[in-house]
C-alpha cells in the first residue's frame, strides 16, 4: 500500500498543526491571542462549503436563519440560574465604553439562549404560532481554561452554528430533539465523519438543560472529540424570561425549548479523519479545488505550448460542467513538486497531461485518496470524474468508519477498560445498571471520562451482564474514553 498513516496517527497533534499551516488553511498561534485563529482563503473556502451543507440541512427542515447581538446585558445572562452557574467562569466581560465605565456590564455571548428567549416572548402568544426554529452562524466567546487548540478548543469560536427552537409541549420539543439528531446525522454522513450518539450523564449536561445528547468522534490519536450537542431545555429558559403562550385548551403555560450546536470542530474533524501522511485529503463535495491539472512539459518548446493549450482546453470543459478546477501553469516549478504541493492540500483529483496524452487525446487521472492512476479518454472525462468523485467519497467514508469501529470495544472489567484505552485509545463500553452513583464510581476508578449511554433507539444487548460496581443486572452500557 502506498498510502501511509503513521505520522497521522502517532504524531497527530503535530500532523494537524502542520497541515493547517502548510496547506494554508488556518493560521494559529502567531496572532498574539490564545484560542483565536485566522481562516486563510483556502481554509475559508473549505469552511464555506461545509457551512453550505449545514445551512441547507437546516433550511430544508423548517429552520430560519437569524442574526443576534454579540453582547448580553449582565442581568439577562444571570436570569437562568443553572445556565450562569455553568458559564460564569467562561464569560468575557465588556466593562467600558471609551473611558466611561458601563452601568451594566456586557457579556460577549458564550451562546445565545438568553438573547433569543426574551425576544420570542414578545413574538409569540399562542400555540398556533409554534413550533418555530431559528439558527445563527457566527462567533461566540468562551474563556476556556483547558489547553486551547486550533479549531478544536477556541476562545473565539468563529463557526458556531446554534439552533434555538420553541414548542407548545414537552413532547413536541422532544420530537425536535430527535429531528435535530437526524439533521446532524445527515450532515456528518455527508462529510463521511463517523460518530457515536450518547446521552450525557446528569453531571455533564449543558448548563440549563433537562438533558443533553452528544455526537462524539475519535481523532487519529485515539482521543474522543465532542462534535455536536442537542439539548432539551424544558421550560428552564422560557420560565426565566416569562415566555408564555396560550395552549389549545385556553390555559396559559410557558413554552418549551431546545438548542443544538456545531462548531469549527466539524472542519477540524473532516481534516483529521480523512488525512494521511502526505497531508490533507478532501472529499470532492467540499474541496475548494476538486481537480488540479498539471501540464508535463515536453523537450521541444512548441510541443510544450501545445500541451498547455490542451490543458487549458480541458480546464474550460470541466469548468463548464461546474467542476472546481485549477490549472497549475507555473513554469518555474517541476511537475513532481506540484504533485507534492497539491497532495498536501488535499485536492481529490490530479490530471496529468503530457505528450502522450496530447497525442492520444487522453488524460491521466490520479486519485488523492488511494494514489491510484488511470488513463481516460478526453471524451469521457467529465462522466469519469463524476464517478471518481463518488468513489473517493465512498472510500473515504468507509475508511473513516473502519478506523472508528475498530476503536470501539466492549469489556466487563474496569481494569480491562483502562488497559484497552491505554493500548488502543478510542471508546470502551461497559455494562451498567443505570445508577448515577455507579456511573460516577466507574469514572473515578478508571480515570476516564464518561460519555454516557446510547439512545433507546440504538439496540444494545446486555442480557446476562452485570454492573461492574454494584453487581446488579445491567440495563444499558456506559461509554468511556479519554477526551479532548
Ligand atoms: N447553546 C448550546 C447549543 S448551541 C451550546 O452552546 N451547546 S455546547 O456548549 O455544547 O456547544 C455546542 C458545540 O460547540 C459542542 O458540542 C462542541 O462541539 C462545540 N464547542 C463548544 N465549545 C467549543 C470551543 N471552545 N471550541 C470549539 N468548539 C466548541
Ligand atoms: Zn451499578
Amino acid at each position: 500500500m502506498k498510502v501511509k498513516r503513521e505520522k497521522w496517527s502517532k504524531e497527530f497533534s503535530k500532523w494537524f498543526d502542520e497541515v493547517l499551516e502548510k496547506a494554508e488553511l488556518y493560521d494559529y498561534g502567531r496572532y498574539p491571542l490564545k484560542g483565536t485563529g485566522i481562516w486563510r482563503p483556502y481554509g475559508f473556502k473549505l469552511r464555506q462549503n461545509i457551512i453550505n451543507i449545514i445551512r441547507r440541512e437546516h433550511d430544508t427542515r423548517g429552520h430560519e436563519e437569524v442574526l443576534l447581538p454579540l453582547l448580553i446585558p449582565e442581568h439577562f445572562l444571570r436570569k437562568e440560574s443553572e445556565h450562569i452557574k455553568g458559564f460564569e467562569a467562561q464569560v468575557y466581560w465588556v466593562t467600558h465604553g471609551g473611558a466611561e465605565e458601563l452601568d451594566v456590564k456586557l457579556a460577549l455571548r458564550p451562546t445565545s439562549e438568553t438573547i433569543i428567549t426574551p425576544m420570542v416572548a414578545y413574538w409569540y402568544q399562542s400555540y398556533k404560532q409554534l413550533p418555530r426554529r431559528f439558527y445563527q452562524i457566527g462567533s461566540i466567546f468562551r474563556y476556556e481554561t483547558k489547553a486551547t487548540r486550533p479549531m478544536i478548543r477556541l476562545r473565539e469560536v468563529t463557526t458556531f452554528k446554534e439552533a434555538h427552537t420553541f414548542h407548545d409541549s414537552f413532547e413536541d420539543a422532544e420530537r425536535q430533539v430527535m429531528e435535530a439528531i437526524e439533521i446532524y446525522k445527515r450532515i456528518f454522513d455527508e462529510l463521511g465523519i463517523p460518530y457515536k450518539i450518547s446521552q450525557r450523564p446528569e453531571w455533564d449536561k449543558f448548563a440549563g438543560a433537562l438533558y443533553t445528547i452528544a455526537f462524539d468522534t475519535i481523532l487519529p490519536d485515539g482521543k474522543v472529540l465532542q462534535i455536536g450537542t442537542v439539548h432539551h431545555l424544558g421550560q428552564n429558559f422560557t420560565k426565566a424570561f416569562e415566555a408564555r403562550i396560550q395552549l389549545k385548551d385556553g390555559s396559559i403555560d410557558y413554552m418549551w425549548s431546545t438548542s443544538y450546536g456545531l462548531s469549527d470542530r466539524v472542519v477540524a474533524t473532516l481534516i483529521a479523519v480523512h488525512g494521511d501522511d502526505r497531508g490533507l485529503v478532501l472529499p470532492p463535495k467540499v474541496a475548494p479545488i476538486q481537480v488540479v491539472i498539471i501540464p508535463i512539459p515536453a523537450k521541444d518548446e512548441t510541443k510544450t505550448k501545445e500541451i498547455i493549450g490542451y490543458a487549458q482546453n480541458i480546464k474550460e470543459i470541466l469548468a463548464s460542467h461546474n467542476i472546481r478546477v485549477h490549472l497549475d501553469d507555473r513554469i518555474e516549478i517541476t511537475p513532481g513538486y506540484k504533485y507534492y504541493d497539491w497532495e498536501l492540500r488535499g485536492v481529490p483529483v490530479r490530471l496529468e497531461v503530457g505528450e502522450r496524452e496530447l497525442t492520444d487525446k487522453t488524460v491521466t487521472v490520479a486519485r488523492r485518496d488511494t494514489l491510484e492512476k488511470k488513463v481516460v479518454e478526453l471524451n469521457n472525462l467529465v462522466s469519469e470524474l463524476n464517478n471518481v468523485f463518488k468513489e473517493i467519497e465512498g472510500y473515504l467514508k468507509k475508511r473513516a468508519w473502519e478506523f472508528f469501529n475498530n476503536k470501539i470495544r466492549m469489556t466487563t472489567s474496569l481494569d480491562e477498560a483502562i488497559k484497552i484505552i491505554e493500548e488502543h485509545g478510542g471508546i470502551v463500553e461497559l455494562p451498567w445498571c443505570g445508577d448515577l452513583k455507579c456511573g460516577l464510581e466507574i469514572e473515578a476508578r478508571t480515570g476516564l471520562r464518561v460519555l454516557g449511554k446510547p439512545l433507546k433507539s440504538e439496540q444494545v444487548d446486555v442480557n446476562g451482564y452485570k454492573c461492574p460496581v454494584c453487581g446488579k443486572p445491567a440495563k444499558t452500557i456506559l461509554r468511556l474514553a479519554k477526551t479532548y
